[in-house]
């Protein structure tokens, strides 16, 4: 007989940003079973697989266990057992000589997707090291929405999805794959079974753009044309917000002016969306009160991130959908620790002047290193030298655009140390790996700092591998060997009482909560204006001459030339079943989706003597990587799109994992990037297939 399962309650994380309530069923220290929570303010019972079999990550025979030193050469694969305080001091060490020799600032710190609260911590430490180089991948995730959001509107507008809405158009976003952000799919879901109209944007059918009234199956890499194209019609047709946009916005006349040129015709040629459809779409959008603009991540890879956001943003605020119930809003977050108090950001203030990315002139405001630049400084010591880094919940090797010249980054660095759950591809060309306890075994806050005015209570359910360390307790001890130990604390745990302790509470008491929300605000501007240096939404932006940047949205033309020796444009968009290049390893996920796959349609395929399940060599100037074909019609003829993220764990680390196979990245490249957020473009790029 077995014991009885205990039912905890807990948040989905890691397997996308998260968010989901569950029950998980615990039988001696073993997740047995994992349902979603009917009562999840997010999802209300709603999950979906990977979440359900998240907990097959904790009992993977391979995971890493034990701290290890690399004994061979670096990326041999050859490792030796070490303690916790031997890797600890091995890191300490280096990092300080390293302080010692180039500077502080000759460390960076890197994190990938934020995935909890070691996100805050890591930067904390960075501060109090003294380092102003937290390496991450916003240039292609967020920061183009967040930071345009504030210079244009003076926030964030994320869509909500909480109040009926009457539309959703839902642009280069797939919510039912992804759920981003906390965008929980079944949120979306309930928002159709109410009534609410879906127009999607997006160069695949995907099955959201099945329940779609209309679908815009845009050329990629033309989004700002197509949004362009929208204001166009808003404003000519005069079915803009007359009241709001006389009253709350600054430059309608220059913008008004500036996208005469982008009639539906020439917007139709440029993004080969059909001018009718345009037209339509942009009234039903405009129309419709409120409306919510869920806007993806899509539209943040490539060099124009920036334009294609401004004229997003133009867009929500012409049609007043800014801060109203139901369209895009300003998520005000409950009273808990600012971001700034919790990183000690006050400990750095030459931070914005000192950043690997200030000195290429990124926007201000933004507050990491773009990956382009971080290994241009470790390269080619631009603009200062770089020897040092501790990663963490990341994987560069694999995420980051243009792989081989990571490579060459992490062989030319003095001191690698990487904290993981697995050995991965970039973990395997690292010094000293750590092991970490995972989700589910450790307290956690989710959604702290992701700009949707919400925390959520991500509680312990089970015990980790004797070793394997919580993350920020990993940070908490090395912070106190580097860094003042005066900011640290005791016990680490601390660290998720001071995030709510401005509410009166305690970690415990949020548990017992589930989550903490901000209070729900809309117009507080007729109040007290936007916070943007004119009060006002920026359509045209007064702050452009100041930090060169284009003070209206444009269309400058594709990321990349046409070349005929590369016809078809290459495309990629998240799995459902994988987490970027996380988890490959866990067998219930694999069987679902085996192989890295291509999509091509039917047309093109046979034009190519393409069947499905046919290895397919994809080649753009920079690379050449191997996928299976999947022939399909969801994708237009002239474009393919391609896995992300796929490495083969069943490889061995001193090959790191084939990471040369299947990995999209080593189709990108780094020579052109976007000027605000460095963002090189990591899709919409011209290439060619043959079978294999
Ligand atoms: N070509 C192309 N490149 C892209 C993208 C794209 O669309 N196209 N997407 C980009 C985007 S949006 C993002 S956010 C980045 C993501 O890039 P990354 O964040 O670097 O990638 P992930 O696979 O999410 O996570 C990396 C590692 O974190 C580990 N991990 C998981 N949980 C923990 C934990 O609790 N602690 C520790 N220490 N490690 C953990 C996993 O095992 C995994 O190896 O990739 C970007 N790269
Ligand atoms: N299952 C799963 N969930 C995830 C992740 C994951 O890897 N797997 N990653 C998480 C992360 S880090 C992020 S940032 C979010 C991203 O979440 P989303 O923004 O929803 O995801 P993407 O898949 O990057 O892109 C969404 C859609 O954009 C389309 N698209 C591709 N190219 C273009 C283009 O040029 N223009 C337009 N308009 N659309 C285009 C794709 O076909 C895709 O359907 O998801 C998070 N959730
Ligand atoms: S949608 Fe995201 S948060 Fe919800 S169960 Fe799936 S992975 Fe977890
Ligand atoms: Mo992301």
């Amino acid at each position: 007989m077995g014991t009885e399962i205990r039912w905890a309650k807990t948040h989905c994380a890691r397997m996308d940003h998260g968010g989901c309530a569950l029950l998980v069923g615990v039988e001696d220290n073993r997740i047995v079973q994992i349902k979603g929570d009917p009562e999840g303010y997010l999802n209300k019972g709603y999950t979906c697989y990977k979440g359900r079999v998240s907990a097959d990550r904790l009992s993977h025979p391979d995971r890493l266990r034990h701290p290890l030193k690399r004994s061979g050469e670096r990326g041999e694969g050859k490792w030796q057992r070490i303690s916790w305080e031997e890797a600890l001091d091995e890191i300490a060490g280096n990092l300080l000589r390293i302080k010692e020799q180039h500077g502080a600032r000759a460390v960076g710190f890197g994190v990938g997707m934020p995935k909890g609260l070691e996100h805050f911590v890591l930067i904390r430490l960075a501060n109090l090291f003294g380092s102003p180089n937290v390496v991450a991948s916003q240039d292609v995730c967020h920061a183009p929405r967040e930071v345009t959001g504030v210079h244009t509107c003076g926030f964030y507008p994320v869509a909500d999805l909480h109040n009926p809405t009457r539309v959703i158009l839902s642009w280069a976003s797939n919510l039912l794959s992804t759920s981003e952000e906390g965008q929980i799919a079944g949120l979306l879901l309930d928002q159709l079974k109410n009534g609410a109209r879906l127009i999607v944007v997006d160069p695949r059918r995907t099955e959201l753009a099945e329940k779609a009234e209309l679908w815009l199956q845009l050329r990629p890499g033309t989004a700002q044309a197509l949004a362009l194209g929208f204001l166009h019609v808003v404003i000519e047709e005069e079915l803009y917000d007359k009241e709001f946009v006389e009253q709350f916005t600054d430059g309608f006349e220059d913008l008004a002016a500036h996208v005469r040129r982008y009639s539906p015709e020439t917007v139709a040629e440029i993004t080969w969306v059909p001018a009718d459809l345009i037209r339509r779409a942009a009234r039903l959008y405009a129309e419709a009160k409120p409306a919510a603009l869920q806007w993806g991540n899509a539209i943040e890879h490539d060099i124009h991130a920036f334009d294609a956001a401004r004229s997003l943003v133009c867009l929500m605020a012409v049609c007043g959908n800014l801060e109203i119930p139901g369209g895009n809003i300003n998520a005000y977050d409950p009273k808990i620790m600012g971001l700034g108090e919790f990183v000690r950001a006050d400990l750095i203030p030459e931070k914005r002047k000192e950043m690997i990315g200030a000195h290429h002139g990124v926007i201000p405001r933004f507050m990491t290193v773009p990956p382009a630049h971080f290994r241009q400084a470790v390269l080619k010591d631009e603009p200062y030298p770089v020897r040092g880094y501790y990663g963490m919940c990341t994987n560069p090797l694999v995420a980051w655009a243009n792989s081989d010249v990571t490579y060459e980054a992490l062989k030319r660095l003095d001191f690698v140390a990487m904290a993981e759950i697995f050995m991965t591809p970039t973990a395997s060309m690292a010094d000293i790996v750590l092991p970490v306890a995972h989700q589910y075994e450790m307290n956690d806050i989710g959604h702290y700092g992701i700009g949707h005015g919400m925390i959520l209570a991500r509680p312990k359910i089970v015990d980790p591998p004797p070793e394997c360390w919580p993350d920020i307790k990993i940070l908490n001890e090395l912070g106190k060997r580097i860094s003042p130990p005066e900011y640290w604390h005791d016990d680490f745990e601390s660290f998720l009482d001071d995030v709510v302790k401005p509410a009166g509470l305690t970690y415990r008491d949020l548990v017992a909560k589930g989550y903490l929300k901000g209070p729900d605000r809309f117009g507080l501007y007729k109040e007290k204006g936007f916070r943007t240096p004119s009060g006002k939404v920026e359509l045209k932006l007064t702050t452009a001459d100041k930090f060169k940047l284009k003070p209206l949205p444009e269309f400058a033309g594709l990321p990349e030339e046409e070349d005929p020796e590369f016809p078809l444009i290459l495309i990629s968009a998240k799995s459902r079943y994988y987490l970027l290049s996380s988890y490959r390893w866990v067998e219930k996920l694999r069987q679902k989706r085996p192989s890295p796959l291509i999509e091509i349609h039917p047309e093109t395929a046979a034009s190519h003597g393409i069947s499905d399940g046919d290895d397919v060599v994809i080649e753009t100037k920079y690379g050449r990587i191997v996928q299976t074909a999947r022939v399909t019609d969801i994708v237009h003829p002239k474009v393919v799109s391609a896995a992300l993220g796929w490495w083969y764990p069943e490889g061995s680390a001193d090959t790191q994992f084939e990471w040369q196979k299947s990995n999209f990245n080593r189709l990108t490249s780094i020579g052109k990037l976007g000027k605000e957020f460095g963002t090189p473009n990591i899709k919409n790029i011209p290439c060619r297939i043959r079978r294999a």
